[in-house]
């Protein structure tokens, strides 16, 4: 028998471009450590997918806790990028971008906040780029299997 290898999965990007929002939608156990709303240590949740178990943590999004970032790094199959799309790619984003690329991490991009923005992201990456409405679900679950596909087939 195929043994199940759990996956983890990490949701990166700037500052309040709606990383916590993402994962609220994927994972209903979560824990999250924040402050005044903004997420100063991590998000964590799981569910199944397709049979599986997919650990999901959160990095914060301030840049005075982006040794979060390469903490919950550790060990990672994949990651999502939230973009905030009405932002366009930050200096965070393109630092992320480049630590993805140089690690060959499989990795999708969400150019989120499609309600506020929806002109195409201006971006030097060749992961997908889905078009995503946090707050609402939308492209949420559509994206998330986009990337465990690219997972599998990496591994
Ligand atoms: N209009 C709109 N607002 C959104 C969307 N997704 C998230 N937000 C809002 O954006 C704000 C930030 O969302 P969070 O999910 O906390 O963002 P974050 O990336 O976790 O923020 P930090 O942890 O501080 O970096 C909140 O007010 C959300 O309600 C979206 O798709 N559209
Ligand atoms: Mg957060």
């Amino acid at each position: 028998m195929k043994h199940n290898k759990e996956t983890k999965i990490v949701v990166m990007g700037a500052y309040n471009s709606g990383k916590t929002t993402t994962l609220e939608q994927i994972c209903h156990n979560r824990a999250k450590v924040e402050y005044n709303g903004t997420t100063t240590a991590l998000d964590y949740g799981n569910t199944m997918i397709s049979g599986e178990k997919v650990h999901f943590f959160g990095t914060p999004g301030q840049d005075r806790f982006r040794f979060m970032r390469r903490i919950l790094s550790e060990g990672l199959d994949g990651a999502i990028l939230v973009v905030d799309n009405s932002n366009g790619i930050t200096p965070t984003d393109q630092e992320i971008l480049g630590r993805l690329d140089e690690f060959q991490i499989p990795y999708v991009i969400f150019a989120n906040k499609q309600d506020l923005n929806s002109s195409d992201l201006d971006i030097d990456s060749d992961a997908p780029v889905i078009g995503t409405i946090a707050q609402e679900g939308e492209g949420i679950m559509e994206g998330v299997e986009i990337l465990l596909e690219i997972v599998k087939s990496h591994q």
